[in-house]
């Protein structure tokens, strides 16, 4: 690896984000889908689709990398190992960083703690590794250590939530939370409006505090509440994890009970927890129950539940991001200039044919309603 070369060209990709500005849409790629399939197996397919193009790109290039014995070392400090999501996120990045790739990857599990992320960081600077991918625990604190790689020549590549107080890395892979908890609303509005449900009292369960898929998910929703006089009786930190969203909404149901009919959970194993609470507590959700649930995410497990009726819609956040990773290494191997944003696509999922498709920040996006094939093509 020349680490002359992609010091430059780290120089001129941030210089070429700082002329476009953040959020430019000159600068900005979307892996769309979003104009979605109307079949639910071709809108799972599209995915897949979209996933495979990306690895065959990217392992040309990495094979090209491989044979002439270039490995690449490549540190990841990933957020830890909270939810299905999260093993969705390291399996992708785990199969494509390969050896046979032509990769070394330095994998930390930084468990959900900021300071252990930031030192892993440190560590990957001290073993003078070529690339570094920050999934950032929580979206301020980054600018010193961002400063340390781009002092020492690395780029750094962020996937999944957001860094949003400093510029200094090159790409950003990720999902839209706003637009993911703007089309929970859009959802519940539609859903409540054909259900003849007028009042509408919700409870939150939200991801870990700080994160942005955490802050997204909670402005976009609470944007379209507001907007329709909802009332949002509590929103609560569950982590992201199924112990979280079960102790929360064990609390939940004490101090509110009778009070609500929507339960939103920000993550499919808070949604696994909340389940548990309700049962437990006598009290009946999803679609032939009393309480609407919602989640995000829809892996696999999160997927069987809405096609069991138990969870109503689950709004997918992709973790599939690594073979865009590696599009935006080859591109910087390559001498090129990689994109500042990608995005990656979402589908929303439900148990009930009744809708089609919901209108989200003016754009008309499809429902996918699940059956067994939905589910087998899941992650
Ligand atoms: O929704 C949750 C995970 O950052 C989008 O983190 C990710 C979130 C995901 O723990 O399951």
């Amino acid at each position: 690896m020349k680490k002359k070369l992609v010091s430059v060209l780290m120089c001129a990709a941030m210089t070429a984000t700082v002329l476009a500005g953040c959020g430019s849409s000159s600068t900005t790629t979307t892996t769309d889908t979003s104009s979605a399939d109307t079949s639910a197996a071709d809108t799972s397919a599209s995915n897949a689709a979209e996933t495979t193009a990306a690895t065959e790109a990217a392992a040309d290039a990495s094979a090209d990398a491989s044979a002439s014995g270039d490995v690449l070392t490549i540190g990841f400090a990933q957020v830890g190992h909270e939810s299905d999501w999260r093993t969705a996120s390291t399996n992708s990045c785990q199969t494509v960083f390969t050896a046979e790739n032509g990769y070394d990857l330095q994998f930390v599990d930084c468990d959900n703690d900021s300071a252990v992320q930031i030192e892993a960081v440190r560590g990957f600077i001290e073993q003078d590794v070529d690339y570094i991918i920050i999934d950032p625990i929580v979206s301020t604190g980054w600018d010193t250590v961002l400063t340390e790689c781009e002092d020492a020549g690395i780029p750094v590549i962020v996937i999944d939530r957001t860094i949003d107080d400093s510029d200094k890395y090159v790409s950003w892979v990720g999902s839209n939370f706003k637009t993911e908890g703007l089309a929970a609303g859009e959802w519940l509005k539609a859903y409540a409006e054909l259900k003849g449900i007028e009042d509408i009292n919700v409870l939150v369960i939200e991801g870990s505090t700080g994160a942005s898929a955490t802050i997204g998910r909670t402005d976009g929703f609470k944007e379209i509440a507001d907007r329709e006089g909802w009332t949002i009786l509590d929103s609560q930190n569950g982590d992201f994890t199924q112990a979280g969203g079960q102790e929360v909404m064990e609390s939940y149901c004490k101090s509110y009970e009778g009070q609500f009919n929507v339960v939103i959970c920000q993550n499919d194993n808070e949604a696994f927890g909340a389940m548990d609470a309700m049962k437990n507590a006598g009290v009946s959700y999803g679609v032939d129950g009393d309480v609407i649930l919602v989640s995000f995410d829809a892996c696999t497990a999160g997927l069987e539940y809405v096609l069991s009726g138990d969870i109503n819609a689950d709004f997918e956040c992709n973790p599939l991001a690594a073979p865009f990773v590696e599009e935006v290494i080859q591109t910087l191997e390559a001498g090129g200039t990689p994109e500042k944003e990608v995005y990656m696509s979402e589908h929303w999922f439900v148990n009930e044919d009744i809708l089609s498709s919901i209108t989200v920040d003016g754009e008309e996006q499809e429902l996918t309603v699940v059956d067994q094939a939905v589910v087998d093509a899941q992650y």
